[in-house]
């Protein structure tokens, strides 16, 4: 029906085009076509001057109207240090190519108002001028080598890689449909290597993990960089072509699958400055959510942000991340909270190379722990309260045999009775309250004995300085009705008796 009738009006339009065409003929055919001509060209150069008008003060206007929301105006000057002077380049380009705009247009009206058809007026034949032709050869000429000298400079600037000994952070950004994912170096500083063959759903980014840098990398969900502190983006993509843009840091880069690209920038401004910012400015005083007036102002959740700009597929909007802008003590911080990807997913799994092995930093992780519960051991009250508890000295099931990855514990203990030579200890065992009470408490004694044994035979502590006692399942720290709480009565501590 609406088919129907939308063609309806399309054939009786043409008709009243048709008609009207017919009576314009007769009605000139009556005054003589020569000077109705004339008066056309004359109101056709009238309207074209008004719409000249029209158009420059309406570019005028917009400009201004919307100059604190485009970037490099108003607030948005650049939040990276090389943004600012690809800021002052756009500039520059904008202010010739701005004169000229301005002048064309100008001209093109003025000369079709002024110079119309009318009685008696026959045009110039002009075949050439050399002297005109070389003044519009030679400014154009002059002024884009200037564009482009000072554009390469500028690009040399802004793409130049970290130089040798400099300090920078390196991360990674991986564009895919629809996301970003990002990677960060963790405490050594460097991102592990990678492998398109080894990406499956547990490994979104193939990372090997045979390559020991990868085991501290970091896959966080948000960009977090300290102010002030160069970055050097790894920006790569597992699909098709992504764009890497972060447009208040003036950052942008293809993203193209198995050809890693880079950008260096420096953040200047931290996101709270940058909000204190916009703040002044009343465009940003205006509600962020506009059907609730009583919402948080434009300002105040205003957040960085890395988008893609590439259309990359119909979920593309939905690649934006939030970037945060902080002192380096805030990311500090931060980085100090997140966990690597490897403990967290990959650890102990199939995929992992080094399961059932102590990793490095889980040693000294562990010392640390056993360190921390010695000191304060150490430093209480009563002698009843000067326990430390070995979290990680176990025993195959049912059996007083340490099992292998025991003995970083031990050398703990160990290293402890040499850091204070006047310590005496006393290694008790306990169960928990399953099975026989009589078989839990000679299970107790035994371990507390392996446990002395090791300490004296493998690790030569003087066993006049160490005792071993089995309380069996008789102190219990937890209930004995729950799997967990079992675990934990299942231990091995150590007594200090004298400091
Ligand atoms: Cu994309």
């Amino acid at each position: 029906m609406t088919f129907l009738l939308g063609l309806a009006c399309i054939v009786l339009l043409t008709v009243v085009v048709v008609q009207i065409g017919k009576v314009t003929e007769l009605a000139n055919g009556l005054r003589g076509e020569e000077e109705m001509q004339f008066k056309t060209n004359r109101r056709s150069g009238m309207i074209g001057m008004a719409f000249l008008i029209a158009f420059l003060v309406f570019c005028i206007a917009t400009a201004i109207y919307y100059k604190n929301y485009m970037l490099g105006y108003g607030p948005h000057e650049s939040a990276s240090v090389h943004g600012s002077s690809l800021d002052r380049l756009f500039a520059v380009t904008l202010f010739f190519t701005g004169i000229v705009f301005v002048l064309t247009h100008i001209l093109l009206f003025w000369f079709a108002y002024k110079y119309h058809g009318r009685a008696g007026r026959k045009a110039l034949f002009l075949s050439h001028d050399n002297r005109l032709e070389i003044i519009w050869t030679i400014i154009p000429a002059v002024v884009m080598t200037f564009l482009v000298i000072s554009g390469l400079d500028a690009w040399n600037d802004v793409m130049a890689d970290i130089e040798e000994g400099e300090d920078y952070t390196e991360i990674e950004a991986t564009g895919y449909q629809f996301a970003w994912h990002l990677r960060y170096p963790g405490p050594d500083g460097k991102l592990g290597a990678r492998d398109y063959k080894k990406i499956n759903g547990l490994n979104p980014l193939g990372q090997d993990w045979n390559d020991v840098r990868n085991l501290d990398d970091i896959h966080p969900s948000e960009i977090v960089l300290p102010v002030g502190k160069k970055v050097r983006v790894r920006i790569t993509a597992r699909d098709v072509l992504h764009n890497f843009d972060m447009p208040h840091f003036r950052v942008k880069m293809d993203a193209v699958p198995g050809m890693p690209t880079y950008f260096i920038f420096e953040p200047q401004i931290t996101s709270e400055e940058y909000r204190q910012r916009l703040k002044e400015y009343p465009e940003y005083q205006l509600p962020s959510d506009p059907n609730d007036p009583k919402s948080d102002p434009l300002w105040k959740t205003f957040e960085f942000e890395l988008a893609c700009a590439e259309l990359c597929g119909s979920g593309h909007y939905s690649m934006r991340r939030v970037v945060r802008i902080v002192s380096q003590e805030e990311y500090d911080a931060w980085l100090a909270q997140q966990q690597s990807y490897y403990m967290s997913s990959i650890r102990n799994s199939s995929d992992d190379p080094f399961k059932g092995q102590l990793l490095d930093m889980e040693v000294s992780m562990r010392k640390q722990e056993f360190d921390d519960k010695l000191t304060s051991a150490r430093a209480a009250e009563t002698a009843a309260d000067r326990i430390v508890r070995l979290d990680y000295v176990f025993f195959e099931t049912g059996s007083a045999n340490l099992t292998d990855l025991s003995r970083y514990e031990l050398q703990n203990v160990a290293e402890a009775m040499n850091k204070y030579p006047e310590m005496t200890i006393e290694v008790a065992g306990h169960t928990d309250a399953t099975g026989d009470a009589a078989a839990n408490q000679s299970l107790s004694e035994m371990r507390s004995m392996a446990v002395y044994n090791y300490l004296v035979n493998e690790l030569n502590v003087d066993g006049s300085r160490l005792a071993a006692a089995g309380y069996g399942s008789s102190r219990p720290i937890d209930s004995n009705d729950t799997d967990a709480g079992r675990a934990k009565n299942r231990r091995t501590e150590l007594q200090i008796l004298s400091l």
